[in-house]
Protein backbone atom coordinates (compact mmCIF):
# COMPACT_ATOMS: atom_id res chain seq x y z
CA UNK A 1 0.00 0.00 0.00
CA UNK A 2 1.15 3.26 -0.94
CA UNK A 3 0.57 6.45 1.42
CA UNK A 4 0.59 9.86 -0.09
CA UNK A 5 0.93 8.83 -2.82
CA UNK A 6 -0.81 12.42 -4.51
CA UNK A 7 2.20 14.63 -2.86
CA UNK A 8 2.72 17.53 -4.89
CA UNK A 9 5.56 19.52 -5.13
CA UNK A 10 5.48 23.15 -4.01
CA UNK A 11 7.38 26.45 -4.24
CA UNK A 12 9.97 26.51 -1.10
CA UNK A 13 11.68 30.33 -1.09
CA UNK A 14 15.32 29.81 -1.19
CA UNK A 15 15.71 26.01 -0.03
CA UNK A 16 14.28 22.96 -2.03
CA UNK A 17 10.93 22.41 -2.85
CA UNK A 18 9.19 20.08 -0.03
CA UNK A 19 8.31 16.86 -1.92
CA UNK A 20 5.56 15.63 0.83
CA UNK A 21 2.07 16.50 2.32
CA UNK A 22 1.66 16.84 6.04
CA UNK A 23 0.13 14.28 7.27
CA UNK A 24 2.76 11.96 5.64
CA UNK A 25 0.49 8.90 6.26
CA UNK A 26 -3.19 9.62 5.29
CA UNK A 27 -4.81 6.46 4.60
CA UNK A 28 -4.55 5.46 8.79
CA UNK A 29 -4.73 7.31 11.72
CA UNK A 30 -1.13 6.89 13.25
CA UNK A 31 0.93 8.34 15.99
CA UNK A 32 4.00 9.01 17.82
CA UNK A 33 6.58 8.21 15.38
CA UNK A 34 9.98 6.46 15.64
CA UNK A 35 12.47 6.86 12.86
CA UNK A 36 15.50 4.70 11.46
CA UNK A 37 17.41 5.40 8.50
CA UNK A 38 18.99 2.07 7.14
CA UNK A 39 20.72 1.66 4.03
CA UNK A 40 19.38 5.00 2.32
CA UNK A 41 15.97 4.37 3.28
CA UNK A 42 13.90 6.10 6.37
CA UNK A 43 11.54 3.63 8.23
CA UNK A 44 8.92 5.03 10.18
CA UNK A 45 7.51 3.27 12.98
CA UNK A 46 4.44 4.26 14.79
CA UNK A 47 1.41 3.09 16.53
CA UNK A 48 -2.39 2.81 14.92
CA UNK A 49 -4.75 4.83 16.32
CA UNK A 50 -8.01 3.02 15.96
CA UNK A 51 -10.28 4.56 19.34
CA UNK A 52 -13.74 5.35 17.91
CA UNK A 53 -14.05 9.00 17.51
CA UNK A 54 -16.11 9.33 20.57
CA UNK A 55 -13.44 7.40 22.69
CA UNK A 56 -11.96 9.16 25.67
CA UNK A 57 -9.05 7.57 25.41
CA UNK A 58 -6.17 5.76 23.66
CA UNK A 59 -6.94 2.58 22.06
CA UNK A 60 -3.42 1.39 19.98
CA UNK A 61 -2.92 -2.15 19.34
CA UNK A 62 -0.15 -2.63 17.42
CA UNK A 63 2.56 -0.65 15.65
CA UNK A 64 3.10 -0.34 11.63
CA UNK A 65 6.55 -0.09 10.07
CA UNK A 66 6.38 2.09 6.74
CA UNK A 67 9.27 3.31 4.80
CA UNK A 68 10.23 5.76 1.99
CA UNK A 69 13.07 6.91 0.09
CA UNK A 70 11.70 10.22 -0.72
CA UNK A 71 9.84 11.14 2.53
CA UNK A 72 6.80 11.31 -0.38
CA UNK A 73 6.08 8.37 -0.91
CA UNK A 74 5.77 5.84 1.78
CA UNK A 75 4.98 2.27 1.80
CA UNK A 76 2.89 0.56 4.35
CA UNK A 77 4.76 -2.98 5.33
CA UNK A 78 1.68 -3.38 7.64
CA UNK A 79 1.70 -4.76 11.27
CA UNK A 80 5.02 -5.67 12.79
CA UNK A 81 4.51 -5.85 16.45
CA UNK A 82 1.36 -5.64 18.91
CA UNK A 83 1.15 -5.71 22.42
CA UNK A 84 0.18 -9.63 21.17
CA UNK A 85 3.30 -10.27 20.61
CA UNK A 86 4.41 -10.04 24.47
CA UNK A 87 2.63 -13.13 26.19
CA UNK A 88 3.29 -11.20 29.26
CA UNK A 89 1.30 -8.19 28.12
CA UNK A 90 -2.26 -7.04 28.57
CA UNK A 91 -2.90 -4.76 26.00
CA UNK A 92 -1.36 -0.86 24.83
CA UNK A 93 0.88 -0.41 22.27
CA UNK A 94 2.21 2.97 23.32
CA UNK A 95 5.28 5.63 21.98
CA UNK A 96 8.06 2.92 20.91
CA UNK A 97 11.32 3.18 18.81
CA UNK A 98 13.24 0.40 16.94
CA UNK A 99 17.36 0.97 17.04
CA UNK A 100 19.86 -0.91 15.00
CA UNK A 101 22.96 -2.22 16.63
CA UNK A 102 25.69 -4.54 14.74
CA UNK A 103 23.17 -5.42 12.43
CA UNK A 104 20.23 -6.51 14.58
CA UNK A 105 17.25 -4.14 15.45
CA UNK A 106 15.86 -3.94 18.46
CA UNK A 107 11.87 -2.55 19.24
CA UNK A 108 11.62 -1.28 22.48
CA UNK A 109 8.02 -0.89 23.11
CA UNK A 110 5.78 0.08 26.15
CA UNK A 111 2.53 -1.95 27.05
CA UNK A 112 0.84 -2.39 29.66
CA UNK A 113 1.02 -5.53 32.17
CA UNK A 114 -1.54 -5.17 34.96
CA UNK A 115 -4.43 -3.07 33.61
CA UNK A 116 -3.97 0.36 32.28
CA UNK A 117 -2.34 2.02 34.60
CA UNK A 118 0.91 -0.27 34.65
CA UNK A 119 3.26 -0.06 31.76
CA UNK A 120 6.48 -2.09 31.44
CA UNK A 121 8.75 -1.53 28.44
CA UNK A 122 9.54 -4.57 26.74
CA UNK A 123 11.79 -5.20 23.48
CA UNK A 124 11.80 -7.32 20.28
CA UNK A 125 14.62 -8.39 18.06
CA UNK A 126 14.54 -8.82 14.19
CA UNK A 127 17.04 -9.39 11.11
CA UNK A 128 15.69 -6.42 9.45
CA UNK A 129 13.86 -2.92 9.91
CA UNK A 130 10.74 -5.01 8.60
CA UNK A 131 11.74 -7.88 11.24
CA UNK A 132 10.01 -10.61 11.88
CA UNK A 133 10.85 -9.42 15.47
CA UNK A 134 10.08 -11.53 18.53
CA UNK A 135 9.97 -10.96 22.06
CA UNK A 136 13.79 -10.94 23.08
CA UNK A 137 13.75 -11.57 26.83
CA UNK A 138 9.91 -13.26 27.13
CA UNK A 139 9.92 -10.50 30.63
CA UNK A 140 10.00 -6.56 30.65
CA UNK A 141 13.12 -5.10 30.22
CA UNK A 142 11.67 -2.65 32.39
CA UNK A 143 9.13 -3.35 34.92
CA UNK A 144 6.61 -1.58 37.24
CA UNK A 145 7.42 -4.40 39.70
CA UNK A 146 11.15 -3.30 39.68
CA UNK A 147 12.23 -1.86 43.49
CA UNK A 148 11.39 1.97 43.50
CA UNK A 149 10.29 1.58 39.66
CA UNK A 150 7.47 4.32 39.05
CA UNK A 151 4.01 1.83 37.44
CA UNK A 152 3.98 3.76 34.71
CA UNK A 153 7.22 3.40 32.35
CA UNK A 154 6.18 4.70 29.31
CA UNK A 155 7.69 6.13 26.41
CA UNK A 156 11.61 4.16 25.55
CA UNK A 157 14.04 5.54 23.61
CA UNK A 158 17.57 4.34 23.24
CA UNK A 159 20.39 5.86 21.57
CA UNK A 160 23.44 4.38 20.49
CA UNK A 161 26.72 6.73 21.05
CA UNK A 162 29.82 6.84 19.23
CA UNK A 163 31.82 4.68 20.88
CA UNK A 164 28.93 1.59 21.10
CA UNK A 165 27.55 2.56 24.75
CA UNK A 166 23.71 2.08 24.49
CA UNK A 167 21.67 4.34 27.01
CA UNK A 168 17.86 3.63 27.48
CA UNK A 169 15.62 6.33 28.31
CA UNK A 170 11.64 6.57 29.50
CA UNK A 171 9.64 8.64 31.03
CA UNK A 172 6.95 8.55 33.44
CA UNK A 173 4.74 11.86 33.33
CA UNK A 174 7.23 14.84 35.44
CA UNK A 175 9.81 12.01 35.85
CA UNK A 176 12.74 11.21 33.53
CA UNK A 177 14.64 7.87 33.85
CA UNK A 178 17.63 6.78 32.19
CA UNK A 179 20.04 3.34 32.75
CA UNK A 180 22.84 1.87 30.78
CA UNK A 181 22.46 -1.15 28.19
CA UNK A 182 24.70 -3.85 27.98
CA UNK A 183 25.83 -5.06 24.49
CA UNK A 184 23.27 -7.56 24.24
CA UNK A 185 20.70 -4.72 24.43
CA UNK A 186 18.00 -6.67 26.32
CA UNK A 187 19.37 -5.68 29.31
CA UNK A 188 20.20 -3.06 31.82
CA UNK A 189 24.15 -2.87 32.49
CA UNK A 190 23.98 0.08 35.46
CA UNK A 191 21.34 1.24 37.96
CA UNK A 192 18.26 3.42 36.98
CA UNK A 193 18.98 7.12 37.65
CA UNK A 194 16.67 10.04 37.12
CA UNK A 195 17.17 13.16 35.31
CA UNK A 196 16.19 16.34 36.98
CA UNK A 197 15.92 20.10 35.57
CA UNK A 198 14.68 19.39 32.58
CA UNK A 199 11.55 22.10 32.91
CA UNK A 200 8.18 20.89 32.23
CA UNK A 201 9.48 17.66 31.35
CA UNK A 202 6.49 15.11 30.83
CA UNK A 203 6.76 12.37 28.41
CA UNK A 204 8.27 11.31 24.47
CA UNK A 205 12.22 11.53 25.68
CA UNK A 206 14.25 11.55 22.44
CA UNK A 207 18.03 11.54 22.28
CA UNK A 208 19.97 12.35 18.81
CA UNK A 209 23.69 13.47 18.65
CA UNK A 210 24.55 16.27 15.94
CA UNK A 211 28.44 16.79 15.86
CA UNK A 212 29.78 16.80 19.44
CA UNK A 213 26.40 17.77 20.91
CA UNK A 214 23.58 15.83 22.47
CA UNK A 215 19.78 16.97 22.12
CA UNK A 216 17.90 15.64 24.70
CA UNK A 217 14.10 16.43 23.63
CA UNK A 218 10.58 16.00 25.34
CA UNK A 219 6.71 16.57 25.59
CA UNK A 220 6.78 19.63 28.12
CA UNK A 221 4.08 21.04 30.20
CA UNK A 222 1.69 17.96 30.14
CA UNK A 223 -1.13 18.05 27.29
CA UNK A 224 -1.67 20.14 25.77
CA UNK A 225 2.61 19.99 25.15
CA UNK A 226 5.82 21.41 23.25
CA UNK A 227 8.44 19.81 22.27
CA UNK A 228 11.45 21.27 24.46
CA UNK A 229 14.95 20.42 24.78
CA UNK A 230 18.22 20.61 26.03
CA UNK A 231 21.99 19.74 25.48
CA UNK A 232 25.16 18.18 26.62
CA UNK A 233 28.02 17.08 25.60
CA UNK A 234 27.59 13.53 26.54
CA UNK A 235 24.11 11.34 26.77
CA UNK A 236 24.39 11.72 30.58
CA UNK A 237 24.57 15.11 31.04
CA UNK A 238 25.00 17.55 32.89
CA UNK A 239 21.72 19.43 30.24
CA UNK A 240 21.21 22.85 29.18
CA UNK A 241 17.43 23.84 28.50
CA UNK A 242 17.51 25.21 25.30
CA UNK A 243 13.87 26.02 25.31
CA UNK A 244 11.09 24.84 22.52
CA UNK A 245 11.86 23.44 19.53
CA UNK A 246 8.30 21.72 17.89
CA UNK A 247 5.46 24.51 19.20
CA UNK A 248 1.42 22.92 20.22
CA UNK A 249 -0.22 20.54 17.60
CA UNK A 250 -3.53 20.43 17.25
CA UNK A 251 -3.69 17.20 19.52
CA UNK A 252 -2.94 17.77 23.24
CA UNK A 253 0.08 15.65 22.99
CA UNK A 254 3.25 16.27 21.05
CA UNK A 255 5.73 12.82 20.13
CA UNK A 256 8.95 13.98 17.80
CA UNK A 257 11.43 12.01 16.46
CA UNK A 258 14.43 13.62 15.16
CA UNK A 259 16.75 12.00 12.31
CA UNK A 260 18.75 13.09 9.17
CA UNK A 261 18.27 12.00 5.80
CA UNK A 262 20.74 12.86 2.92
CA UNK A 263 22.70 15.80 4.71
CA UNK A 264 19.35 17.13 5.89
CA UNK A 265 17.81 16.72 9.44
CA UNK A 266 13.82 16.31 9.86
CA UNK A 267 11.74 16.15 12.83
CA UNK A 268 8.95 13.39 12.60
CA UNK A 269 5.71 14.46 15.32
CA UNK A 270 1.83 13.41 15.41
CA UNK A 271 -1.31 16.04 15.22
CA UNK A 272 -4.68 15.10 14.78
CA UNK A 273 -4.70 16.97 11.41
CA UNK A 274 -6.05 14.19 9.74
CA UNK A 275 -9.91 13.94 8.74
CA UNK A 276 -11.57 12.30 11.21
CA UNK A 277 -8.62 12.95 13.77
CA UNK A 278 -9.42 13.27 17.66
CA UNK A 279 -6.91 13.65 20.59
CA UNK A 280 -6.94 10.13 20.33
CA UNK A 281 -6.81 9.73 16.84
CA UNK A 282 -3.79 11.44 15.38
CA UNK A 283 -1.61 11.49 11.97
CA UNK A 284 2.28 11.42 11.87
CA UNK A 285 4.21 14.91 9.96
CA UNK A 286 7.82 15.54 9.02
CA UNK A 287 9.04 18.81 8.45
CA UNK A 288 12.63 20.24 7.88
CA UNK A 289 14.89 21.06 11.36
CA UNK A 290 17.23 23.75 11.02
CA UNK A 291 20.31 24.61 13.07
CA UNK A 292 21.81 28.00 14.41
CA UNK A 293 25.93 28.25 14.04
CA UNK A 294 25.98 27.42 17.86
CA UNK A 295 24.53 24.26 16.79
CA UNK A 296 20.77 24.64 18.06
CA UNK A 297 17.75 24.14 16.70
CA UNK A 298 15.74 26.85 15.46
CA UNK A 299 11.69 26.61 16.10
CA UNK A 300 10.18 24.06 13.54
CA UNK A 301 8.31 25.73 10.61
CA UNK A 302 5.22 22.97 10.79
CA UNK A 303 3.70 23.02 7.37
CA UNK A 304 0.59 20.95 6.37
CA UNK A 305 -1.14 19.93 3.36
O1 LIG B 1 0.25 7.22 22.23
C1 LIG B 1 0.10 7.05 23.61
C2 LIG B 1 0.87 8.10 24.37
O2 LIG B 1 0.50 9.41 23.95
C3 LIG B 1 2.36 8.07 24.16
O3 LIG B 1 3.00 7.06 24.86
C4 LIG B 1 2.74 9.46 24.56
O4 LIG B 1 4.01 9.85 24.15
C5 LIG B 1 1.63 10.26 23.91
O5 LIG B 1 1.92 10.54 22.57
Amino acid sequence: LVANAAALPRSGGQRAAQQWSNPIIQHIHTADPAVLVHQDRVYLYAGRDVAPPEAGDFLINDWHVFSSDDLSTWIDHGVRLSWRDFSWSDGAAYASQCVERDGRFYWYVPISDRGPAWFSIGVAVGDSPLGPFRDARGTPLVSGSDPGAPTLNIDPTVFVDEDGQAHLYWGSWWELRYAPLADDMISLSGPVQTITGLPGFWEAPFLHRRGDLHYLSYAAGGNPATIDYATSPSPTGPWTFRGTVNGRVSSPTNHQAFFEFRGQWYIAYHTSDLPGGTQFRRSVCVDRVEYDAAGLMRPVQQTRG
